[in-house]
């Protein structure tokens, strides 16, 4: 089988849910880490960066990036992007929504984080986490939209564990079915391997927020 190859940093970032979609599909894939300005105008060079941005996916011969799409490409591949239009509209509908909410926990590091985590506390887990809470809910399947995991459910684990990881297992404590959620997701055997595995990148260091602003010549 040919590699799968995701061009990123090493760090989580928007790297991080194609990580995880990429395990939750079972597909194995190697993590080229850009280090260096060189590396990221090497690949302008080539012609690989439609939109000079990363992540960049390659895989069954294509060079994808834009997340989004790159996701989506997985979840249709893996199966995890529902059975009918319908359900893929809803789908993407909660998977928009995890990524909105996945974005406060992006800034870390980049802006100051007490700042960030209260933004994330005060705007973030108070919008976001009664919705999805309320979702499952009224699902009743344990997953957000039909009987099966798909990618909505795998964008909320991403960021519901940066939730636990930095407010603690107890906030959830008022969400029974976002609780119910957490467990049986981390418990699924492909998640409960990435989580294990090395390629699941920490909470964003010094260095990678020194290196994406090295290499990207970022002004954040
Ligand atoms: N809409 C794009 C945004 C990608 C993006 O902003 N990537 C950053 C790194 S996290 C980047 O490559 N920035 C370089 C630039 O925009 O010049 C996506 O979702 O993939």
């Amino acid at each position: 089988m040919a590699t799968v190859r995701l061009i990123y940093f090493d760090g989580r970032g928007l790297g991080e849910g194609v990580r995880f979609m990429l395990a939750a599909c079972g597909i194995e894939f190697t993590d080229i880490m850009l280090e260096e300005r060189q590396e990221y105008e090497k690949l302008l060079e080539d012609g690989k960066l439609l939109f000079k941005q990363v992540p960049l996916l390659e895989i069954d011969g294509l060079e994808l990036v834009q997340t989004s799409a790159i996701v989506r490409y997985i979840a249709r591949k893996g199966g995890l992007y529902g059975h009918s239009n319908e359900e893929s509209a809803k789908i993407d509908m909660f998977y928009e929504g995890t990524r909105d909410f996945f974005s406060y926990f992006l800034k870390i590091g980049f802006q100051d984080p007490t700042e960030v985590l209260e933004r994330a506390k005060s705007k973030g887990l108070s919008r976001y986490l009664p919705i999805f809470d309320q979702a499952l809910k009224k699902n009743g399947t344990g997953f957000l939209v039909g009987s099966a995991m798909s990618l909505a459910d795998v964008g909320l684990i991403e960021a519901l564990l940066s939730v636990t990881e930095y407010f603690g297992e107890d906030t959830l404590s008022d969400y029974p079915s976002l609780k119910a959620f957490n467990t049986m997701m981390v418990s699924q055997e492909r998640i409960a391997a990435f989580l294990k595995s090395p390629q699941k990148k920490g909470g964003n260091t010094d260095a990678y927020v020194a290196t994406c602003r090295k290499v990207l010549e970022l002004d954040i």
